[in-house]
């Protein structure tokens, strides 16, 4: 029997626990693979009071004997992947198999100079937020049939071909547009080529292998970085990341057809955070907001930026649902609603008057939107302790369960805390 292929997807703006998602359900999987973004994710995981926060590499990589895949729509940046890997190698985790994809991009320096100088060169309003990995940039040279892919590592010619064509084209960029210093071929060249020979043993044919993974009947997760609504179709364009974080984004990521998928998770964050700009109808810019960054802990894990935080968006989570095929719902960081008098959720917006149910894909539209909200009772007990759904108090089973019935989507999973443990599993 083919094995089950199950792809755990941001339902928000990133940041909803998918790391630790991913890791509640290691046990039953054998292959974990990523399929977009690069070092710009941050992905923690929290096993037996020990934090890891990974970027490149899938969160599945504490499991000993599995299989963790970087897939061709995963653009990698060598320096941050060897260097996630030889921090795991010293403390003795790096027990999972690496495979890479050779037809994935690399980051070079200067995606990431330009990435940086983009930013600066736009204007307040149209600074986007990015952290800054070159992950724009290289995902433009990849459609503009320029990029350099990891295979392109391996062969010195093809390599010095590629470099100097690219070369040509960014030292003009760098220092006519941007009046940056040009960079020089040789210092990349060389650093390119040991990125090479580190990398080499770690490539294969990554379609093929989770072809043969789910032949023997082995549990598949792909494992979704950043959210739905930074994706670059579907999010709030132009304030997106440059990739396909939904779950659609899982089959061209790491070549397997939309057929093979049996189950789209949805993460989903209690409530609501952004890092960068771009719109957010529920921000609470006041108290609220920052109860919820303090006790939430919100602060980006790969930049350390603070998080923009607000109550759960209804609207935008049924977009969610919609455009992800959402099977079920991972609810995260309930333990982080705990204390509040009244929790509040978005039911729908209004703009210029007008009420609106549906989400609004026209991003300056979007900008306009207030929200308009239901209320409902909080809770004062701690939940972190709780593994039984029965167990919970009834303002928080009433909360997941309004999630349920809004969406459609039944909540598998409750995560009541950061650890391995601390989560509650349904039917
Ligand atoms: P980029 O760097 O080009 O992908 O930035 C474009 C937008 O995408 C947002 N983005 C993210 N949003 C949430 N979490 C991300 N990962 C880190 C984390 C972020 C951090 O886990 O906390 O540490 O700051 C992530 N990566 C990209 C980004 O903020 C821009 O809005
Ligand atoms: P990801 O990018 O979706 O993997 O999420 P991040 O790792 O960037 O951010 C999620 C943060 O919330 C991390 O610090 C996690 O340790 C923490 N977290 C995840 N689930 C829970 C939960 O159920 N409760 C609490 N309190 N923290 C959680
Ligand atoms: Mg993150």
């Amino acid at each position: 029997m083919k094995g089950r292929v199950e792809i755990i997807i941001g339902a928000q703006w990133g940041d909803e626990g998918k790391g630790r998602v991913v890791d509640a359900l290691g046990n039953r999987v054998e292959v974990f693979a990523r399929y977009q973004g690069g070092a710009n994710a941050g992905h923690t995981v929290i096993v037996e009071d020990e934090k890891y926060v990974f970027h490149l590499l899938p969160s599945g990589m504490l499991y000993p004997c599995k299989l963790c895949v970087v897939g061709n729509g995963v653009v990698v940046d060598p320096e941050q992947l060897l260097k996630e890997l030889h921090t795991l190698q010293e403390q003795g985790k790096d027990r999972a198999r690496l495979m890479i994809s050779g037809s994935a991009h690399v980051v070079m320096p200067y995606h990431k100079i330009l990435d940086k100088a983009d930013e600066q060169f736009r204007s307040k309003d149209k600074k986007i937020g990015t952290t800054g990995r070159g992950i724009g940039p290289c995902y433009v040279d990849k459609f503009n049939r320029c990029g350099i892919r990891i295979e392109d590592l391996f062969d010195p010619d093809i390599l010095r071909e590629k470099l100097s064509f690219n070369l040509e084209l960014k030292n003009l960029l760098l220092t006519k547009v941007y009046n940056a210093e040009p960079v020089a071929f040789d210092d990349i060249y060389a650093q390119a080529r040991a990125w090479g020979k580190a990398l080499e043993p770690y490539v294969a044919d990554v379609s093929l292998a989770l072809r043969e993974a789910m032949l023997e009947g082995k549990g598949i997760l792909f494992e979704g970085a950043q959210g739905t609504l930074l994706d670059v179709d579907h999010g709030t364009y132009p304030f997106v990341t440059s990739s396909s974080p939904i779950a659609a984004g899982g089959c061209v990521g790491l070549g397997v057809g939309p057929s093979d998928v049996d189950r789209v998770i949805g993460v989903v964050k209690a409530y609501c955070t952004r890092v960068g700009e771009g719109p957010f109808p529920t921000e609470d810019l006041g108290d609220h907001g920052q109860t919820l960054r303090d006790r939430g802990g919100e602060y980006g894990a790969t930049t350390g930026r603070p998080r923009r935080c607000g109550w759960l968006d209804m609207v935008a989570l049924k977009y969610a649902v919609r455009v992800n095929g959402m099977s079920s719902i991972a609810l995260t960081k309930l333990d982080v609603l705990t204390g509040f008098e009244k929790i509040k959720i978005c039911t729908h917006y209004e703009v210029n008057g007008e009420k609106h149910e549906n989400y609004l894909t026209n991003t300056s539209l979007l900008a306009k939107a207030s929200p308009v909200y239901t209320t409902l009772d909080g809770w004062k007990e701690d939940i972190s302790g709780c593994r039984d759904f029965e167990k919970l108090p009834e303002a928080a089973r009433r909360y997941v369960e309004y999630i349920e019935k809004e969406t459609g989507v039944p909540v598998q999973l409750i995560g009541v805390g950061p650890g391995r443990s601390q989560t509650i599993l349904r039917g």
